[in-house]
């Protein structure tokens, strides 16, 4: 590519006389332009995967590494006087999922396209997605983030199609991003709209009136369901989703032959998590419109479906209830009531039935019935589903159950975000690892290397300079790069325990005050979003930023312990922070977290994971030994066990531990009450010792032990670096390229 000229021919200028809204602009459309060049000619049968979320993040970067040609658009711009990161900074980033599902979908997208197979992702074009975080007097408060400009990777298409539902007809419109595979061909991803959308409705903050659908239907991600009409809004959104995918879909293997009675041999669907679930009734739906006589229609439809589970927490289980159905989408009714009497007649248990005693449509049980494939997301959380949450139908299906461990695609957690690391491994052991992740192993042969050793840890100091710069820029907060970074990143949520986190950087700064000072400085980084009505998750980004003002303010403290919250936790942010951190907190109460992906992401960058026996840490766990990851706490067995019995008394463990009782009094201390709000962090103190749902207390003297550990075990700087070695070489196995040759293999079988 030849910037110079592509400038020259678009804006009769020179690139050093441009701006980097035009740089970006122009490379975008070039972009656009030899993704195009790229695509795959159509296969017979098609992957369309569904899903209301897709966190791709920004773009640009990503489609010219995939493209080959990075290294050449960055020399050129130097050459320029021009620098490629100040120029992917004007784009915006498409936050278009909430966490880990969402990125998972990415990651998935990028590997299909890899990979060479004939697969699209389906979802909707979010006018805001998920909320910008500003802080706030120590609180997070939420603004619209307004990504979709008319300089965005969006193609408009001229696919339209009509959505009915019971108080008006929409017409969906398809708009298309290029999803470029690494050095292989593009796919597409698939987002509906509508055009009557009025982005001007938005009013203090992220509120709108949620009853005028035409108006608001795809102005934003996920919004608060905490009432009727946000329900309500939901549904409206993912029957938008799945009817004009249904018919995009039906229209695509028709034009390839298809009978319709037959689908399955011309699309596989892949429902990500329940949100997509009402594709299975609606293709029915429109079989039976086209003929198809119902048990027919059925049958293809089942067997043209796969079903993927992302949780196993009971409050985000999809179930509608059957009158919010009626109320928008009537013509669904019948077909869920079909799909529910033949389940009753086949089996006695209530728990597999589809509508309940009270009337509620449970989505994940239409999935299950419906479809030839039920999967979790690591080879525990599978475990439990069979064996515990889902173990009704394993009964009737175990032929259905499988397990795809998750994966993330190693073009953006190395090659982009980490070039210097994926630089001292090419020099190391040659480029096969970017085309075949399991090569990483090779870097095993460097394990005591001391001149090998040395240089990554090179690379992580490099790392940890850029993040400190970035923080100071940001958020004007110096941290000391000689500290050992220690971060928590991912949503904001009590079962992946951020407050027992919390509780340990307390007792580590009443310790220092009391002159037990660390060897080596800790720097303790959060980023994490919270639910706008999640009142409890509110209240400990409360507490986070207080302990931050309090601890970062105080002299005698600050040069030992820092603790900073990053404002606005995103994709963008991930890709500066994963690679700079020494630590990785995945602390989830064990059996709770259904994967994790973030794990794998620090993992690959040479972080050394601290984290309970939970997702895909257990997986970690097997592949670096003991001796490179540090494990604590309850096991999912105990956990469950606990749960089952109803016996958990957290005052007591309050009562009964002394550090337990220290740190959480603090909570409600002179020191902190000064600085923050009262109610609020007695309302968290009093959820802890009379509830403490997800069970820190229990774990909290194993986890202080184990991070004590891994702070002395950091002092020993090669020992700590062949840890870091050895789990770069064992991430190899959570490549998403390895997690879509298994879905492949087994399930989609293009
Ligand atoms: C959804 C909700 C919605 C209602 C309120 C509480 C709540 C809590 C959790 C969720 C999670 C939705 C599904 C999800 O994002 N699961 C994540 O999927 C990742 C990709 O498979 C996986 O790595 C994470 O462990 C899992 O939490």
């Amino acid at each position: 590519m030849n910037v110079s000229e592509i400038i020259k021919n678009k804006y009769n200028k020179t690139v050093s006389e441009c701006s980097d809204e035009e740089i970006y602009y122009a490379l975008l459309q070039e972009v656009q332009r030899l993704a195009g060049e790229k695509s795959r000619p159509e296969t017979k049968k098609k992957l369309y995967y569904f899903s209301a979320e897709f966190l791709i993040g920004k773009l640009l970067s990503n489609n010219l590494i995939n493209l080959g040609i990075y290294d050449e658009v960055k020399k050129q711009l130097a050459e320029n006087g021009k620098d490629i990161c100040k120029i992917e900074e004007t784009e915006n980033e498409p936050s278009l999922g909430n966490g880990g599902l969402g990125r998972l979908a990415a990651c998935f997208l990028d590997s299909i396209a890899t990979l060479g197979l004939n697969g699209a992702g389906v979802g909707l074009t979010y006018h805001f997605g998920l909320f910008r975080q500003v802080f706030k007097d120590n609180r997070q408060t939420a603004v619209p983030d307004k990504w979709l400009t008319d300089k965005s990777w969006l193609i408009k298409t001229d696919k339209t199609y009509t959505v009915n539902f019971k108080k008006c007809s929409v017409t969906a419109r398809m708009y298309d991003i290029n999803v470029t595979g690494y050095e292989s061909t593009t796919n597409k991803l698939h987002l509906f709209d509508i055009e009557t959308v009025d982005e001007s409705i938005v009013e203090n903050g992220i509120g709108f009136n949620k009853d005028d659908i035409e108006k608001n239907l795809t102005l934003f991600l996920y919004p608060d369901d905490s009432d009727d009409a946000g329900r309500m809004l939901r549904i409206y959104q993912q029957y938008l989703m799945v009817s004009a995918g249904a018919q995009f879909l039906l229209d695509e293997c028709i034009a390839k032959g298809c009978k319709l009675y037959d689908l399955f041999d011309y699309a596989i669907i892949q429902i990500n998590d329940t949100h997509p679930t009402m594709i299975i009734p609606e293709l029915i739906r429109l079989l039976v419109e086209r003929g198809l006589e119902m048990d027919d229609a059925i049958e293809a439809v089942c067997r043209s479906c796969a079903y993927t589970n992302h949780t196993i927490l009971a409050e985000a289980l999809e179930k509608w209830s059957v009158d919010y159905l009626k109320k928008v989408v009537p013509q669904l009714i019948p077909i869920i009531e079909v799909l529910d009497d033949k389940v009753r007649r086949k089996f006695d248990s209530p728990e597999v039935y589809i509508i309940d005693k009270d009337e509620r449509v449970h989505m994940a049980n239409i999935d299950i019935h419906y479809s030839i494939s039920v999967n979790g997301v690591a080879s525990l959380h599978t475990d439990i589903l069979k064996n515990v949450e889902l173990k009704k139908f394993y009964d009737i299906y175990p032929e259905k159950f499988n397990n795809k461990t998750n994966g993330i695609t190693f073009r953006r957690w190395l090659l982009y975000a980490n070039p210097q690391l994926a630089e001292l491994i090419s020099s190391l052991i040659g480029n096969g690892f970017k085309k075949n992740a399991a090569e990483l192993e090779k870097l095993l042969q460097f394990k005591g290397n001391t001149d090998v050793l040395n240089k990554l840890l090179d690379v992580k100091l490099q790392k940890k300079r850029e993040l400190k710069a970035h923080l100071l820029e940001k958020q004007n907060i110096e941290i000391n790069e000689n500290s050992i970074f220690d971060i928590q990143v991912k949503r904001l949520h009590e079962y992946k325990r951020q407050q027992l986190n919390v509780l340990f950087i307390i007792n580590k700064y009443l310790d220092i005050k009391r002159g037990k000072k660390p060897t080596t400085p800790i720097t303790v980084i959060f980023g994490a979003k919270a639910a706008p009505a999640y009142v409890i998750a509110q209240d400990i980004i409360h507490l986070i930023l207080c302990l931050s003002e309090l601890i970062n303010s105080d002299p005698e403290v600050s040069p030992y312990l820092k603790v900073v919250m990053t404002e606005n936790y995103n994709v963008t942010e991930a890709e500066k922070l994963i690679p700079a951190c020494d630590i990785s907190e995945q602390i989830s109460l064990a059996s709770k977290e259904a994967s994790g992906t973030g794990n794998m992401k620090f993992m690959l960058n040479g972080a050394v994971t601290l984290g309970t026996e939970d997702g895909a840490n257990v997986e970690i766990h097997e592949l670096v030994g003991d001796e490179n990851i540090y494990i604590f706490g309850d096991k999912s067995g105990e956990v469950v066990q606990r749960y089952q019995r109803g016996d958990y008394n957290p005052r007591r463990y309050y009562e009964e531990n002394g550090a337990v009782k220290q740190a959480v009094d603090f909570i409600i201390s002179p020191e902190l009450t000064n600085i923050g709000d009262r109610k609020r962090l007695e309302r968290l103190f009093n959820e802890l010792i009379n509830k403490d749902w997800f069970m820190t207390f229990p774990d909290f003297d194993r986890y202080a032990a184990a991070r004590e550990k891994a702070y002395a075990d950091y002092e020993n700087r090669l020992q700590w670096a062949d840890k870091m070695l050895v789990n770069i070489a064992k991430a190899g196995y959570f490549s998403s390229d390895r997690t879509i040759e298994e879905y492949n293999g087994d399930i989609w079988k293009l």
